[in-house]
């Protein structure tokens, strides 16, 4: 990638949004942790984990930004590259850590039995880790083809995720107490329609798009896919677990809890 391509106001409205990316990060860490003890015992570890994604992906904005300004000199009014590259494994390292504990975040949520816990855990997150290592060749070289080529490979594991997430959550979705289906059901859809956005953004360079244009795209669309599958939904998995929390008190004050609340 040639930064060089970009104009000076490409390159601002790319540092604003990653500025902005490490801000909504550290506050959602500090809302997640602070709010923990808030919702019942079972539910503090999917909070902490939510809190833990945010965390890890502050940190990595932070780092983007930095390495994002030292790769380019404004000085002179015009973007001038100082050959020190922008480095793209922070995004990766990001996701690689922040993905697999996205899916665990909301296999927990649900409370199914501890078996299928694990279970699903490791399915899913080791699928979500073979995703992004295979993206990341494609990402980071300078040929349409091997950029397409990864692609391809990395849409095996994406698919695969979102059939599970789509048919394989089914019927633990089926149990799950009336007053958060609805919840849980959109914070599904809210997973795949945010994770959708990055194989797309990934391809911007293959349809069209050329030079600064290109690269801002891809940094501006995969921020905003990350503070959507990070902090929105986050929001989504506390509230989830607050009102299972409040179903928690109320049933022990009547009857015996049922099995995923
Ligand atoms: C890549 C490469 C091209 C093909 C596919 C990809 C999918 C990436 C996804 C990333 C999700 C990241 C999240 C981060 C925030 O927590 C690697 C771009 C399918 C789905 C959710």
């Amino acid at each position: 990638m040639d930064i060089a391509t970009l104009s000076i106001g490409q390159f601002s409205f790319v540092q604003n949004a990653f500025s902005f990316g490490f801000a909504v990060m550290a506050a959602a860490t500090l809302f997640f942790w602070l709010m923990k003890s808030e919702v019942a015992p079972e539910y503090r570890l999917a909070v902490v984990i939510t809190g833990l994604v945010t965390a890890v992906a502050g940190y990595h904005y932070f780092q983007i930004m930095t390495s994002w300004v030292s790769a380019a000199d404004t000085s002179t009014g015009v973007v001038v590259a100082t050959g020190v590259p922008f480095n793209q494994a922070y995004r990766y390292v990001d996701w690689l850590l922040t993905v697999p504990l996205l899916l665990i975040e909301l296999i927990l949520v649900m409370r199914l039995s501890r078996s299928e816990t694990i279970k699903k855990s490791t399915m899913l997150g080791g699928a979500a880790a073979l995703m992004i290592i295979l993206g990341y060749p494609g990402e980071v070289s300078q040929t349409g083809g091997l950029r397409f080529v990864f692609w391809v490979l990395s849409m095996i594991p994406f698919v695969y995720i979102v059939y599970q997430l789509v048919v394989g959550l089914k019927s633990s979705i089926e149990s799950q107490p009336e007053s958060v289906k609805n919840l849980v059901n959109i914070a599904i859809y809210l997973v795949i329609g945010s994770w959708l956005f990055y194989p797309i953004v990934y391809l911007f360079p293959l349809v069209g798009l050329t030079g600064g244009a290109a690269i801002t795209a891809v940094e501006i669309g995969y921020t905003i896919a990350d503070i959507v599958a990070k902090a929105v939904f986050g929001v989504f998995i506390f509230v989830i677990a607050l009102r299972k929390s409040k179903l928690i008190n109320e049933k022990s004050e009547t009857a015996p809890a049922t099995e995923n609340v």
